[in-house]
Protein backbone atom coordinates (compact mmCIF):
# COMPACT_ATOMS: atom_id res chain seq x y z
CA UNK A 1 0.00 0.00 0.00
CA UNK A 2 1.02 3.72 -0.31
CA UNK A 3 2.96 4.10 2.93
CA UNK A 4 5.67 2.89 0.23
CA UNK A 5 3.92 4.62 -2.60
CA UNK A 6 3.95 2.20 -5.85
CA UNK A 7 1.92 3.01 -8.77
CA UNK A 8 1.21 0.74 -10.97
CA UNK A 9 3.77 0.81 -13.37
CA UNK A 10 4.10 4.79 -14.66
CA UNK A 11 7.01 5.40 -12.63
CA UNK A 12 9.07 8.51 -13.31
CA UNK A 13 11.73 9.24 -15.62
CA UNK A 14 13.02 13.15 -17.19
CA UNK A 15 10.62 13.88 -20.08
CA UNK A 16 11.74 13.81 -23.54
CA UNK A 17 9.41 14.77 -27.02
CA UNK A 18 9.48 12.45 -29.95
CA UNK A 19 5.80 12.90 -31.28
CA UNK A 20 4.69 10.84 -34.28
CA UNK A 21 1.52 10.28 -35.07
CA UNK A 22 0.23 6.90 -36.51
CA UNK A 23 -3.32 7.48 -37.84
CA UNK A 24 -2.19 7.30 -41.42
CA UNK A 25 0.59 5.36 -41.86
CA UNK A 26 1.22 1.70 -41.38
CA UNK A 27 3.20 0.16 -38.97
CA UNK A 28 6.48 -0.76 -41.30
CA UNK A 29 6.66 2.85 -42.14
CA UNK A 30 6.68 4.01 -38.86
CA UNK A 31 9.42 1.53 -37.68
CA UNK A 32 11.72 2.65 -40.87
CA UNK A 33 11.30 6.25 -40.22
CA UNK A 34 12.20 5.68 -36.21
CA UNK A 35 15.02 4.07 -37.64
CA UNK A 36 16.56 6.63 -39.98
CA UNK A 37 15.76 9.36 -37.36
CA UNK A 38 19.12 10.69 -35.40
CA UNK A 39 18.96 9.16 -32.36
CA UNK A 40 17.85 10.93 -29.52
CA UNK A 41 19.87 12.10 -26.32
CA UNK A 42 18.57 9.94 -23.04
CA UNK A 43 20.37 8.68 -19.97
CA UNK A 44 17.68 5.36 -20.68
CA UNK A 45 19.04 2.61 -23.36
CA UNK A 46 17.14 2.22 -26.34
CA UNK A 47 15.22 -0.67 -26.36
CA UNK A 48 16.58 -3.12 -29.03
CA UNK A 49 14.68 -4.17 -31.88
CA UNK A 50 12.95 -7.77 -32.77
CA UNK A 51 10.51 -9.28 -35.31
CA UNK A 52 7.37 -10.06 -35.40
CA UNK A 53 6.42 -13.50 -36.29
CA UNK A 54 2.52 -14.37 -37.60
CA UNK A 55 0.63 -16.15 -34.87
CA UNK A 56 -0.15 -19.83 -34.98
CA UNK A 57 -3.19 -20.84 -33.71
CA UNK A 58 -3.52 -24.22 -31.55
CA UNK A 59 -5.69 -26.41 -33.43
CA UNK A 60 -7.03 -27.90 -29.99
CA UNK A 61 -11.02 -27.42 -30.12
CA UNK A 62 -13.18 -25.84 -27.66
CA UNK A 63 -14.47 -27.21 -24.57
CA UNK A 64 -17.87 -27.77 -24.45
CA UNK A 65 -19.20 -26.17 -21.69
CA UNK A 66 -18.43 -22.35 -22.20
CA UNK A 67 -18.18 -20.56 -18.38
CA UNK A 68 -20.74 -17.48 -18.15
CA UNK A 69 -18.94 -14.28 -18.72
CA UNK A 70 -15.60 -15.72 -20.29
CA UNK A 71 -14.65 -16.54 -24.07
CA UNK A 72 -12.30 -19.59 -25.10
CA UNK A 73 -8.86 -18.16 -25.64
CA UNK A 74 -7.11 -21.01 -28.53
CA UNK A 75 -3.86 -20.88 -27.76
CA UNK A 76 -0.67 -21.02 -29.81
CA UNK A 77 2.38 -19.74 -30.46
CA UNK A 78 2.75 -15.85 -30.55
CA UNK A 79 5.63 -13.44 -30.61
CA UNK A 80 5.76 -11.41 -27.31
CA UNK A 81 6.90 -8.24 -26.37
CA UNK A 82 7.15 -4.99 -27.90
CA UNK A 83 10.10 -2.87 -30.43
CA UNK A 84 11.08 0.53 -30.81
CA UNK A 85 7.52 1.59 -32.53
CA UNK A 86 6.16 1.75 -29.39
CA UNK A 87 9.14 3.29 -27.74
CA UNK A 88 8.86 6.38 -29.81
CA UNK A 89 4.99 7.14 -29.31
CA UNK A 90 5.70 8.18 -25.50
CA UNK A 91 6.86 11.03 -23.93
CA UNK A 92 8.22 8.91 -21.13
CA UNK A 93 11.56 7.10 -22.64
CA UNK A 94 12.05 3.78 -21.31
CA UNK A 95 7.92 2.50 -22.04
CA UNK A 96 9.32 -0.65 -23.58
CA UNK A 97 12.72 -1.28 -22.03
CA UNK A 98 11.41 -4.46 -20.24
CA UNK A 99 9.49 -5.28 -22.79
CA UNK A 100 12.47 -6.48 -24.99
CA UNK A 101 13.51 -8.69 -27.01
CA UNK A 102 10.27 -9.91 -28.95
CA UNK A 103 10.57 -13.84 -28.16
CA UNK A 104 8.10 -16.95 -28.86
CA UNK A 105 5.79 -18.03 -26.40
CA UNK A 106 3.36 -20.91 -26.77
CA UNK A 107 0.39 -21.23 -24.14
CA UNK A 108 -2.12 -23.55 -23.56
CA UNK A 109 -5.79 -23.02 -24.73
CA UNK A 110 -7.99 -21.32 -21.68
CA UNK A 111 -11.22 -19.37 -20.66
CA UNK A 112 -10.77 -15.36 -20.18
CA UNK A 113 -13.07 -13.47 -18.63
CA UNK A 114 -14.66 -10.87 -21.63
CA UNK A 115 -14.60 -7.57 -19.37
CA UNK A 116 -12.64 -6.96 -16.09
CA UNK A 117 -14.37 -8.29 -12.65
CA UNK A 118 -16.93 -5.32 -11.82
CA UNK A 119 -17.93 -4.02 -8.91
CA UNK A 120 -21.36 -5.88 -8.54
CA UNK A 121 -18.92 -8.90 -9.18
CA UNK A 122 -16.84 -8.29 -6.58
CA UNK A 123 -19.74 -7.56 -4.66
CA UNK A 124 -21.04 -10.78 -4.51
CA UNK A 125 -17.69 -12.48 -3.60
CA UNK A 126 -17.90 -10.38 -0.48
CA UNK A 127 -21.41 -10.58 0.47
CA UNK A 128 -20.79 -14.75 0.33
CA UNK A 129 -17.40 -14.92 2.31
CA UNK A 130 -17.42 -11.24 4.19
CA UNK A 131 -13.62 -10.89 2.84
CA UNK A 132 -11.55 -7.60 4.15
CA UNK A 133 -9.41 -6.13 1.01
CA UNK A 134 -6.00 -4.95 1.78
CA UNK A 135 -7.20 -1.48 1.45
CA UNK A 136 -9.51 -1.70 4.03
CA UNK A 137 -7.48 -3.17 6.56
CA UNK A 138 -5.62 -0.68 8.90
CA UNK A 139 -1.63 -1.32 8.11
CA UNK A 140 0.68 -2.26 10.76
CA UNK A 141 3.79 -1.23 12.69
CA UNK A 142 5.42 -4.32 11.83
CA UNK A 143 4.71 -4.04 7.84
CA UNK A 144 5.38 -0.48 8.17
CA UNK A 145 8.39 -0.41 10.95
CA UNK A 146 9.29 3.24 11.64
CA UNK A 147 6.03 4.85 10.18
CA UNK A 148 4.36 6.86 13.07
CA UNK A 149 1.11 5.84 14.29
CA UNK A 150 -0.81 8.71 13.05
CA UNK A 151 -0.03 7.44 9.36
CA UNK A 152 -1.12 3.71 9.88
CA UNK A 153 -4.53 4.83 8.71
CA UNK A 154 -6.38 2.23 6.36
CA UNK A 155 -6.48 3.72 2.88
CA UNK A 156 -5.11 3.32 -0.93
CA UNK A 157 -3.33 5.59 -3.82
CA UNK A 158 -5.93 7.99 -5.48
CA UNK A 159 -5.33 10.00 -8.80
CA UNK A 160 -5.15 13.03 -7.70
CA UNK A 161 -5.19 15.91 -10.32
CA UNK A 162 -2.50 18.84 -10.01
CA UNK A 163 -3.66 22.94 -9.94
CA UNK A 164 -1.01 24.30 -12.66
CA UNK A 165 0.89 21.64 -14.87
CA UNK A 166 4.21 19.99 -13.36
CA UNK A 167 6.77 18.73 -14.97
CA UNK A 168 6.15 14.90 -15.50
CA UNK A 169 9.58 13.61 -13.35
CA UNK A 170 7.83 12.46 -10.04
CA UNK A 171 4.43 11.00 -9.85
CA UNK A 172 4.38 11.64 -5.96
CA UNK A 173 2.79 15.17 -7.75
CA UNK A 174 -0.73 13.47 -8.63
CA UNK A 175 -0.75 10.30 -6.28
CA UNK A 176 -2.26 10.80 -3.11
CA UNK A 177 -2.80 7.93 -0.34
CA UNK A 178 -6.10 8.94 0.78
CA UNK A 179 -7.65 7.74 3.86
CA UNK A 180 -10.61 5.48 3.57
CA UNK A 181 -10.38 4.90 -0.14
CA UNK A 182 -11.17 1.40 -0.97
CA UNK A 183 -12.97 -0.62 -3.76
CA UNK A 184 -16.39 0.53 -2.02
CA UNK A 185 -15.10 4.32 -1.77
CA UNK A 186 -12.90 4.75 -5.20
CA UNK A 187 -12.49 8.24 -4.52
CA UNK A 188 -12.08 8.25 -0.76
CA UNK A 189 -14.77 8.36 1.79
CA UNK A 190 -16.92 10.81 0.19
CA UNK A 191 -17.70 8.38 -2.79
CA UNK A 192 -19.52 5.00 -2.88
CA UNK A 193 -20.53 2.85 -5.95
CA UNK A 194 -24.35 4.58 -6.71
CA UNK A 195 -24.14 3.88 -10.62
CA UNK A 196 -21.14 2.20 -10.62
CA UNK A 197 -22.24 -1.31 -11.15
CA UNK A 198 -20.95 -1.76 -14.10
CA UNK A 199 -17.65 -0.30 -13.27
CA UNK A 200 -14.26 -2.12 -13.17
CA UNK A 201 -13.61 -2.75 -9.28
CA UNK A 202 -10.79 -0.70 -8.50
CA UNK A 203 -8.31 -0.36 -5.48
CA UNK A 204 -7.52 -4.26 -5.47
CA UNK A 205 -4.30 -5.74 -4.22
CA UNK A 206 -2.91 -8.56 -5.91
CA UNK A 207 -3.86 -11.03 -2.82
CA UNK A 208 -7.27 -9.71 -3.03
CA UNK A 209 -7.92 -10.58 -6.74
CA UNK A 210 -6.53 -13.87 -5.80
CA UNK A 211 -8.60 -14.26 -3.15
CA UNK A 212 -11.62 -13.28 -5.27
CA UNK A 213 -10.57 -16.03 -8.29
CA UNK A 214 -10.37 -19.11 -6.08
CA UNK A 215 -13.73 -17.92 -4.79
CA UNK A 216 -15.01 -17.87 -8.80
CA UNK A 217 -13.43 -21.24 -9.30
CA UNK A 218 -10.95 -19.12 -11.94
CA UNK A 219 -7.03 -18.12 -11.46
CA UNK A 220 -5.10 -14.84 -12.78
CA UNK A 221 -3.86 -15.05 -16.40
CA UNK A 222 -0.40 -15.14 -16.33
CA UNK A 223 1.53 -12.49 -18.31
CA UNK A 224 2.11 -14.80 -21.52
CA UNK A 225 -1.58 -15.61 -21.53
CA UNK A 226 -2.84 -12.05 -21.29
CA UNK A 227 -0.89 -10.57 -24.26
CA UNK A 228 -1.65 -13.77 -26.01
CA UNK A 229 -5.06 -13.27 -25.51
CA UNK A 230 -5.24 -9.14 -26.11
CA UNK A 231 -3.25 -9.64 -29.42
CA UNK A 232 -6.48 -11.76 -30.80
CA UNK A 233 -4.39 -14.11 -32.90
CA UNK A 234 -2.90 -11.31 -34.89
CA UNK A 235 1.11 -10.43 -34.95
CA UNK A 236 2.71 -7.02 -34.16
CA UNK A 237 0.27 -4.91 -34.01
CA UNK A 238 0.95 -1.54 -31.58
CA UNK A 239 -2.78 -2.11 -30.20
CA UNK A 240 -5.34 -4.57 -29.31
CA UNK A 241 -6.84 -3.58 -32.89
CA UNK A 242 -4.51 -2.85 -35.43
CA UNK A 243 -1.65 0.05 -35.80
CA UNK A 244 -3.83 3.31 -35.66
CA UNK A 245 -5.16 4.85 -32.66
CA UNK A 246 -8.11 6.47 -33.63
CA UNK A 247 -9.04 4.27 -36.87
CA UNK A 248 -12.09 6.20 -38.86
CA UNK A 249 -11.48 8.85 -35.52
CA UNK A 250 -12.74 6.52 -33.66
CA UNK A 251 -11.64 5.39 -30.17
CA UNK A 252 -11.21 1.82 -29.38
CA UNK A 253 -10.44 2.35 -25.60
CA UNK A 254 -10.38 4.56 -22.49
CA UNK A 255 -7.18 6.59 -22.17
CA UNK A 256 -6.79 9.98 -21.72
CA UNK A 257 -6.40 13.01 -23.65
CA UNK A 258 -5.64 16.35 -23.43
CA UNK A 259 -3.18 17.79 -20.76
CA UNK A 260 -1.73 15.63 -18.10
CA UNK A 261 -2.18 15.61 -14.93
CA UNK A 262 -4.01 18.56 -14.23
CA UNK A 263 -7.38 19.25 -13.20
CA UNK A 264 -10.11 19.70 -15.66
CA UNK A 265 -7.13 18.39 -18.15
CA UNK A 266 -8.57 15.20 -19.42
CA UNK A 267 -10.85 16.20 -22.42
CA UNK A 268 -12.58 12.80 -22.57
CA UNK A 269 -12.60 12.81 -26.38
CA UNK A 270 -12.85 9.16 -26.52
CA UNK A 271 -16.21 9.78 -24.59
CA UNK A 272 -15.09 9.09 -20.78
CA UNK A 273 -13.44 11.53 -18.90
CA UNK A 274 -12.04 9.26 -15.74
CA UNK A 275 -13.08 5.76 -15.41
CA UNK A 276 -15.57 3.60 -17.47
CA UNK A 277 -17.84 1.25 -17.36
CA UNK A 278 -17.21 -1.82 -18.81
CA UNK A 279 -17.37 -2.92 -22.23
CA UNK A 280 -17.79 0.49 -23.75
CA UNK A 281 -15.69 -0.01 -26.81
CA UNK A 282 -15.50 -2.98 -29.67
CA UNK A 283 -13.98 -5.87 -28.34
CA UNK A 284 -10.53 -7.48 -29.80
CA UNK A 285 -11.12 -10.54 -32.55
CA UNK A 286 -11.36 -13.60 -29.59
CA UNK A 287 -14.16 -11.34 -27.76
CA UNK A 288 -12.20 -9.62 -25.10
CA UNK A 289 -12.77 -6.01 -24.01
CA UNK A 290 -10.82 -3.39 -22.31
CA UNK A 291 -7.39 -5.51 -22.76
CA UNK A 292 -6.42 -1.57 -23.16
CA UNK A 293 -7.28 0.92 -21.36
CA UNK A 294 -9.73 2.01 -18.65
CA UNK A 295 -8.10 -0.21 -15.50
CA UNK A 296 -4.43 -2.22 -15.54
CA UNK A 297 -4.84 -5.51 -14.57
CA UNK A 298 -3.17 -7.63 -12.45
CA UNK A 299 -0.93 -10.85 -13.31
CA UNK A 300 0.46 -13.98 -11.93
CA UNK A 301 3.81 -13.45 -12.80
CA UNK A 302 6.54 -11.73 -10.50
CA UNK A 303 7.77 -8.86 -12.41
CA UNK A 304 11.69 -8.35 -13.51
CA UNK A 305 12.41 -6.51 -16.29
CA UNK A 306 14.73 -8.82 -17.79
CA UNK A 307 12.86 -11.98 -17.22
CA UNK A 308 11.72 -11.96 -21.79
CA UNK A 309 15.98 -11.46 -21.82
CA UNK A 310 16.02 -14.87 -20.49
CA UNK A 311 13.56 -16.48 -22.35
CA UNK A 312 14.73 -14.97 -25.37
CA UNK A 313 18.52 -16.53 -24.62
CA UNK A 314 17.44 -20.13 -24.24
CA UNK A 315 16.77 -19.90 -27.74
CA UNK A 316 13.49 -21.81 -28.11
CA UNK A 317 10.30 -21.45 -27.84
CA UNK A 318 8.98 -20.88 -24.37
CA UNK A 319 5.99 -23.11 -23.20
CA UNK A 320 3.30 -21.48 -20.68
CA UNK A 321 5.97 -18.99 -18.89
CA UNK A 322 4.69 -18.80 -15.59
CA UNK A 323 7.30 -15.39 -15.16
CA UNK A 324 10.30 -15.43 -12.60
CA UNK A 325 10.54 -17.24 -9.70
CA UNK A 326 10.65 -13.81 -7.39
CA UNK A 327 10.42 -10.06 -7.98
CA UNK A 328 13.36 -7.89 -8.27
CA UNK A 329 13.16 -3.64 -9.66
CA UNK A 330 16.12 -2.15 -9.97
CA UNK A 331 14.51 1.09 -9.63
CA UNK A 332 12.98 -0.12 -6.50
CA UNK A 333 14.67 -3.54 -5.14
CA UNK A 334 13.04 -3.84 -1.92
CA UNK A 335 10.12 -3.60 -3.14
CA UNK A 336 7.95 -7.24 -3.91
CA UNK A 337 6.23 -6.24 -7.29
CA UNK A 338 3.79 -8.55 -9.74
CA UNK A 339 3.26 -7.55 -13.74
CA UNK A 340 0.39 -5.06 -14.19
CA UNK A 341 -1.16 -4.80 -18.18
CA UNK A 342 -3.48 -2.87 -20.33
CA UNK A 343 -2.89 0.19 -19.35
CA UNK A 344 -5.65 2.50 -17.75
CA UNK A 345 -7.95 5.88 -18.51
CA UNK A 346 -4.65 7.53 -17.43
CA UNK A 347 -2.81 6.72 -19.83
CA UNK A 348 -1.63 9.42 -22.27
CA UNK A 349 1.44 9.86 -25.12
CA UNK A 350 2.50 12.94 -22.61
CA UNK A 351 3.43 10.21 -19.96
CA UNK A 352 2.83 7.01 -20.33
CA UNK A 353 1.40 4.94 -23.09
CA UNK A 354 1.29 1.47 -22.27
CA UNK A 355 -2.02 0.89 -23.34
CA UNK A 356 -0.16 -0.03 -26.00
CA UNK A 357 -0.02 -4.06 -26.33
CA UNK A 358 3.41 -5.26 -25.96
CA UNK A 359 4.04 -3.32 -22.72
CA UNK A 360 4.77 -3.89 -19.37
CA UNK A 361 3.38 -2.08 -15.95
CA UNK A 362 4.52 -3.15 -12.68
CA UNK A 363 3.11 -2.71 -9.12
CA UNK A 364 4.23 -3.19 -5.47
CA UNK A 365 1.33 -7.04 -4.43
CA UNK A 366 -0.42 -5.14 -1.78
CA UNK A 367 -0.64 -1.23 -3.41
CA UNK A 368 -4.48 -0.76 -5.02
CA UNK A 369 -5.06 2.51 -6.77
CA UNK A 370 -8.08 3.47 -8.33
CA UNK A 371 -6.87 2.45 -11.93
CA UNK A 372 -6.30 -1.08 -11.04
CA UNK A 373 -8.35 -3.62 -11.79
CA UNK A 374 -8.19 -7.52 -12.52
CA UNK A 375 -9.96 -10.19 -14.99
CA UNK A 376 -9.42 -14.10 -14.20
CA UNK A 377 -8.59 -16.83 -16.06
CA UNK A 378 -9.66 -20.80 -16.05
CA UNK A 379 -7.57 -23.27 -17.66
CA UNK A 380 -9.54 -25.84 -19.88
CA UNK A 381 -9.35 -28.46 -17.77
CA UNK A 382 -10.18 -26.68 -14.29
CA UNK A 383 -13.99 -27.72 -13.58
CA UNK A 384 -16.82 -24.87 -13.41
CA UNK A 385 -17.85 -24.29 -10.24
CA1 LIG B 1 -10.92 8.79 -21.40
Amino acid sequence: MLLTMVVAGCLGYAVYSLPIHLNQRTIADHRESIRSQSPVKTDVDPPKDGTFQPTSLSGVSKPTGQPEGMVWIPGGEFSMGSDIASESICSLPGVTRDAVPIHRVYVDGFWMDTTEVTNEQFQAFVAATQYVTVAEQTPTIEEFPGASLENLVAGSTVFSPTIAPVELDNYFQWWQYVHGANWRHPEGPQSNLDSREKYPVVHIAYEDAVAYANWAGKRLPTEAEWEFAARGGAAGHLYTWGDALTPGGKFQANIYQGKFPVQEGDAGTDGFIGIAPVGQYAPNRFGLYDTAGNVWEWVNDWYQPNYYAKLAAKGEVAKNPLGPESSYDPAEPTEKKRVHRGGSFLCTDLYCTRYMVGTRGKGEARTGSNHLGFRCVRSANEASK
